[in-house]
This record gives structure tokens, C-alpha cells and sequence, in this order.
């Protein structure tokens, strides 16, 4: 299979010809670059909710000032860069830049502010990702509603993220305001996990479990809205990735060897503080892992501050929010670019100088061709089954699509075994492809016969050695 038969081939096909219409590279050679860049994460969701605490938790580093009250005034892109430092971006399009980390105080007013890019020397941001934290949306208004399909459209000057997180505070799932901004704003199971935020104040009792429930709950309610449910306490994540001395981690050992009572009687004052705690210091403890990272986790402090923090790592659910990225990522992670692509190629083909010199046509025809090749079925894969499980979840063939879009090797995708031979995945494919062909006169949604329609495709495509890796 040469280079002519890969997605990314016929995308970098489709820029030189876009770069021959145009007859400019730069605007080509950013586009080229976002197929190269890492993933781009985006965080949303209220004010507070804990997107910028989770940020850090993610990155594994404190690069985002998290506050209970609204810090984070502009959205910012971290991304990998050394040393550390900020630009900030005017609406005007000026550039000012000043080092160290990112804070609230950015030298000019938020309201000329367009976006800030914070470059952080990680590792994770290096090599895995790159991440948008979002102002709050306080209360959704038409504005937050505005802001929040920005953040899934990207904002002008801001990459288009591929995954977004949209944290949820509310233990009810997403209220009837939220779920309308999602749907309007273009999530899907494709691109939105959906996050309960904090999850270590669900309840005073086992919140984390609690919380798993609830997730489960919420997957079930809106399996289209969202690729993933997963309940995190970014907070405990943040600390536990971060560290946690030594010191502090004696003083929540220290706590859990007194009674409540006790423990009671020397936060209020009532009575003085035994030799050893340090109330104060607790306090701060407080904000640093909150209070159930302190109770429930005596045990493990007092095996020291090692294994203090590995226990607030494997209970913030933190694994299974970087799995559930992962999985998309690794899924889809391509589709989901050249989505991006091709919707940034729409945007410039409706550019005015490009409408008014008649390239705008020119790109959008060059554009539908694309579409049309086979090496760009996998996105027509990826659109038959979002639209499948959003009008029709339970439909006979949504685990074969989701299977198709799942796996890279023909065989299987059939169910043959590996030993199995080029004829035999023929008549495999054959078989499958004629089922689906004739059995769409016999779909109950559109959505359904769409689905059979491109898996029909898939196994043509599949005889034809023109599909998989
Ligand atoms: N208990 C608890 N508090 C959290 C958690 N995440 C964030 N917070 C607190 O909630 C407040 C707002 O967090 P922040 O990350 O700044 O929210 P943002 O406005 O969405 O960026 C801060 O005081 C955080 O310490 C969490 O998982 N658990
Ligand atoms: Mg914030």
C-alpha cells in the first residue's frame, strides 16, 4: 500500500492542491502543522468547577492558578515550550509576553485580552497533548453559550480542540441548559467526555463510588453526548501528582488517630492541640487535598508521603480520565484531526478575499472530492456512527460500526484468524457486504440505513485492499 492510500496522504494531497489554488504557503503550512501537533484537550464547563485544578492534575504540574474565586479570565492554550512563559494576545493582535507561569494579573485588561499561550516545560504536554483551560461560564447565558460553541469551534486564533472536557459539578448530570449548549455545540461521543468534577464532595460516605454510579447513570441517559462519563477529583489528583511533603503527610496521619471529638474540640478550640498536630497546617492540608483525601486517608499517610500520594492518584479516578483520552485518541485521533482539517479548509474557503477571487469554489470543490475518497472513509465511519447512536443506539448494527471504527486489521474486523489468507477475507467481506446491501431496505431509521450503507462500503473497500492500517 504506497503513500497515496493513507488518510494522511490524501490529506497532504488535498493542501497542495488547496496551496496551488491559494498561491500563499502559509496559511497551507499552519494547517499541515495542526496534523502534526498533539491533541488538543480543551477544558469547559461552570465557573469553579474545577477545570484549571484538573489542568494541572493532567499536565502534572501547578501551571494553572486554580482559586474558588473566577481566576482564569481568558482562555489559555498550555502547551510544551522552555522556559517557561506567557503570551498574551490582544484582540488588537498584539503580542506581549512576560516569563514565568501563568496568573491572573496579565499586564493589560481582560477585555482586550483575545487568548494567552502558556509554554511549560512538561514532558505530557511534549508528547501527549496540548490544553485549552476555559474561563468559567457563570450560568449559562447566550454569552456562555457563545463560549462554549467557541471552544468546540476554535476560537479564532486558538487551535480547534479534538476532545473536550465539559465538567460537570452537578451530581444530577448535565441540567437541561447544559445539555442544549452540548447538543448545539457539536458533542458527540466522538469528541466529549463528559467529567464529574470534585468528585470527593459527592458525598461524605465512599463519594468516589457514589460518583461511579452516577457516571453510569449519566452514560446511560445520553449515550450520544458523550464518548465517556468519568468521575475525578481533580483536587486529590493535583495534590497526589504534585506531591505532598513528608511533613504534611505526618500531620494527616497525625489526624486520624484522634477521635472525632477530639478532633472537633481542637478546630473549634476548645480544647488545646495534642502534642505533634499542627492546626494550622492542617488548614491549609484542607485546601490542598480537601476533606475526604484527610479522612479516608489516614491509613495511607501513615505509610508516608509516598504512599499517601499514590493513594490519592489511584483514587482521584485521574488513570481512567487519562484512558478514556487515551482511547479516543488512539481510536479516533486521526479522524478527529482531519475533521479538523477539513472543517478549517471550509472556514478559509469562506474567507472573503477567497469568495470574492473565486478560490473559495475552487476549495470547496478540491474539498468535496476529498470527501468522497476512499482514504477518507473512516470519517464517514466515525459520522455514521455518531449520528447512529445519537437517533438510534440501539440499532442491530452499532456494534459492528463501532467495531469498524475500532479496529485497523481486516481480519478482525471479520472474525477470521490471523493465519487466515487473502481469499479468505474476500469471501468474508463479500458476505458481510452483500448482508448489509440488501438488508437496508429493511432499516427503521434513517441513521440505520446510513450505517449499513457505509459498512457496505467498508467491506468493498476491505476486498479491494484499500482499507485498515
Ligand atoms: N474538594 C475539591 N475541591 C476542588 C476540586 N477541584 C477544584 N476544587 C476547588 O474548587 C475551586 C475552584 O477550582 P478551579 O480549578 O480554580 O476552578 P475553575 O474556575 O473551573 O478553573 C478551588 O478552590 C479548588 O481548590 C476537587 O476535585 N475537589
Ligand atoms: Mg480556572
Amino acid at each position: 500500500m504506497g503513500e497515496r492510500t493513507t488518510l494522511r496522504g490524501r490529506l497532504d494531497a488535498l493542501l497542495d492542491e488547496v496551496a496551488t489554488i491559494t498561491g500563499d504557503d502559509t496559511d497551507v503550512a499552519a494547517l499541515r502543522a495542526g496534523l502534526d501537533a498533539p491533541l488538543t484537550v480543551a477544558l469547559t464547563g461552570r465557573v469553579s468547577s474545577g477545570k484549571s485544578t484538573l489542568l494541572n492534575a493532567l499536565v502534572g504540574d501547578r501551571v494553572a492558578p486554580t482559586d474558588r474565586t473566577e481566576c482564569t479570565k481568558v482562555a489559555t492554550l498550555y502547551r510544551a515550550g522552555s522556559p517557561s512563559r506567557v503570551e498574551v494576545v490582544g484582540l488588537d493582535g498584539t503580542v506581549t509576553e512576560f516569563p514565568g507561569q501563568m496568573r491572573g494579573d496579565l499586564g493589560r485588561p481582560s477585555s482586550e485580552i483575545d487568548h494567552a499561550v502558556a509554554y511549560t516545560p512538561s514532558r505530557l504536554l511534549r508528547d501527549h497533548f496540548q490544553v485549552i483551560d476555559t474561563p468559567g461560564l457563570s450560568g449559562f447565558t447566550d454569552t456562555a453559550e457563545t463560549a462554549t460553541r467557541r471552544v468546540f469551534a476554535g476560537t479564532g486564533s486558538l487551535p480547534r480542540p479534538d476532545v473536550v472536557l465539559f465538567l460537570l459539578d452537578d451530581v444530577g448530570g448535565p441540567k437541561a441548559d447544559e445539555v442544549e449548549i452540548l447538543r448545539r455545540s457539536g458533542a458527540s461521543a466522538q469528541n466529549t467526555i463528559l467529567v464529574i468534577s470534585q468528585a470527593d464532595l459527592i458525598a461524605a460516605d465512599n463519594p468516589m463510588l457514589k460518583a461511579l454510579e452516577i457516571a453510569r447513570r449519566i452514560q446511560r441517559r445520553f449515550p450520544a453526548t458523550a464518548g465517556a462519563v468519568v468521575p475525578v477529583s481533580g483536587l486529590m489528583a493535583e495534590a497526589g501528582i504534585c506531591g505532598v511533603t513528608e511533613r504534611e503527610t505526618a500531620q494527616i496521619a497525625r489526624r486520624g488517630d484522634l477521635e472525632d471529638w477530639e478532633l472537633f474540640a481542637v478546630l473549634d478550640g476548645s480544647e488545646p492541640a495534642p502534642p505533634g498536630l499542627d492546626v494550622e497546617m492542617l488548614g491549609r492540608l484542607e485546601q490542598l487535598v480537601g476533606t475526604y483525601a484527610m479522612e479516608a486517608g489516614g491509613a495511607a499517610a501513615a505509610s508516608g508521603a509516598q504512599a499517601y500520594c499514590s493513594w490519592l492518584q489511584r483514587v482521584s479516578g485521574i488513570a481512567d480520565l487519562r484512558q478514556a483520552i487515551g482511547r479516543r485518541f488512539v481510536a479516533v485521533g486521526d479522524v478527529l484531526k482531519a475533521r479538523t482539517l477539513l472543517a478549517d479548509l471550509q472556514t478559509l474557503a469562506r474567507q472573503e478575499p477567497m469568495v470574492r477571487n473565486g478560490s473559495g469554489a475552487s476549495i470547496r470543490t478540491a474539498l468535496e472530492r476529498a470527501e468522497l475518497a476512499p482514504e477518507l472513509h473512516r470519517l464517514r465511519e466515525v459520522s455514521a456512527l455518531e449520528a447512529l447512536s445519537r437517533w438510534h443506539p440501539d440499532s442491530e448494527v452499532s456494534a459492528e460500526l463501532g467495531h469498524a471504527v475500532a479496529v485497523r486489521d481486516p481480519r478482525i474486523l471479520l472474525g477470521l484468524p490471523p493465519t487466515a489468507g487473502p481469499a479468505d477475507v474476500d469471501t468474508a467481506a463479500r458476505t458481510r457486504a452483500i448482508a448489509h446491501r440488501t438488508g437496508r431496505g429493511r432499516a427503521r431509521t434513517s441513521a440505520e440505513r446510513e450505517a449499513m450503507l457505509v459498512l457496505e462500503q467498508t467491506y468493498q473497500l476491505v476486498r479491494r485492499g484499500m482499507w485498515g492500517s
